[in-house]
């Protein structure tokens, strides 16, 4: 099963990215299995260059920690292969501004931005360059990506209908729980990098007082009754799937052991705890040799340019190009 999948390096992950996507990656690895640190769709953010170039090895690393084996599967910069730019150019000429100005990301994030830039409501066309010039059968992602899923099987197949075919259709995959970790302090909205307060969001690499006290602090409600009920009780439904995504229980299951937030509380604060261990420690000792980690990238792009290169010439030549 040929699979795809990026991540954007734009800051520490969180718990969201992790049991959204970065583990169902690690269940997902072969050798059919490729994961790209997507650094191009990194400068849609205000970025700095040394702050874009430290943080996309750091995303390397912690990818690594979290069980990604280059050994195993292919890890790679989307940047030191060029074909994900240059097929980039050909879709754009496939999609139209229509459909790009309807998706939900880039709505929310232009009326952030003044002044937006073009790269924001291209994005999900290079997303499905991405994605395309794998072959790639299943894209495990979190829930909020099903919209630009939807977007890139659109383009594949409008663009096979109109030049011959030329791309496989690929669907998404979320996992069972966890696809949309919530932010602990609104759990009506999605954890998140950019937008999620520090009480908010945990990342990976918190530390444990404040792994503690970001859990002891997330919003519940006042009714005292630990209970998976996600409209009547988000709060409490949230802990719960993280919860649950750890333990591998269902949530339900975790809510029929406790009566009360504060044990609940205590007790997924420390599994998150030993869980995230042993990922920090490994996601240190890599950092340690960053040349490791810079031929690691190497040798994946080496990889993945092979495959890539291929199917960005199919699709050149169905256009017409040269
Ligand atoms: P940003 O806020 O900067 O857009 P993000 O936190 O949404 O960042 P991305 O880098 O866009 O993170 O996403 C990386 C992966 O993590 C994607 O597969 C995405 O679906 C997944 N993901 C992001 N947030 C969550 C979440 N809260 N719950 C589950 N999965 C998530
Ligand atoms: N848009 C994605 C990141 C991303 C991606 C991809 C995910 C870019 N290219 C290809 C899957 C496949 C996001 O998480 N914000």
């Amino acid at each position: 099963m040929r699979v795809f999948s990026g991540i954007q390096p734009s800051g520490p992950l969180h718990l969201g990215n992790y049991l959204g996507a970065v583990r169902q990656w690690v269940d997902a690895q072969s050798s059919d299995a490729f994961y790209c640190v997507v650094d191009l769709h990194a400068l849609t953010l205000e970025i700095s260059p040394d702050a874009l170039r430290e943080q996309t090895i750091d995303l390397l690393a912690t990818l690594m920690a979290s069980g990604l084996d280059p050994e195993i599967c292919t890890i790679f910069i989307q940047s030191q292969v060029s074909y994900h730019a240059q097929l980039n150019w050909l879709l754009e000429c496939v999609s139209t501004y229509g459909e790009l100005s309807r998706m939900v990301a880039f709505k929310e994030k232009s009326q952030r931005q003044e002044g937006y830039r073009v790269g924001l409501l291209t994005y999900p066309v290079l997303m499905a360059a991405d994605i395309l010039l794998y072959e790639t059968e299943e894209v495990p992602v979190g829930d909020d990506q099903r919209q630009h899923l939807e977007l890139t099987r659109d383009v594949a197949e409008k663009f096979n209908h109109r030049f011959g075919e030329t791309f496989r259709v690929p669907v998404g995959t979320q996992p069972k729980v966890a696809a949309r970790v919530m932010d602990l302090q609104e759990p009506t909205r999605k954890m998140s990098k950019s937008i999620s307060s520090p009480l908010g969001k945990l990342n990976m690499f918190d530390s444990p007082r404040d792994i503690e006290k970001k859990i002891t602090k997330a919003v519940t409600d006042t009714d005292g009754e630990v209970r998976f009920d996600w409209p009547k009780k988000p709060g409490v439904s949230n802990l719960l799937e993280i919860f649950a995504s750890l333990s591998g229980e269902t949530p339900a299951q975790v809510a029929a052991r406790y009566t009360r937030y504060g044990e609940l509380k205590s007790d997924l604060a420390a599994l998150v705890i030993e869980t995230l261990a042993p990922l920090k420690r490994r996601h240190d000792e890599l950092l340690a040799s960053p040349d490791e980690l810079r031929r690691v990238a190497a040798r994946g792009a080496e990889k993945a340019a092979a495959v890539a290169g291929m199917v960005y010439q199919r699709a050149a030549a169905a256009m017409g190009l040269a």
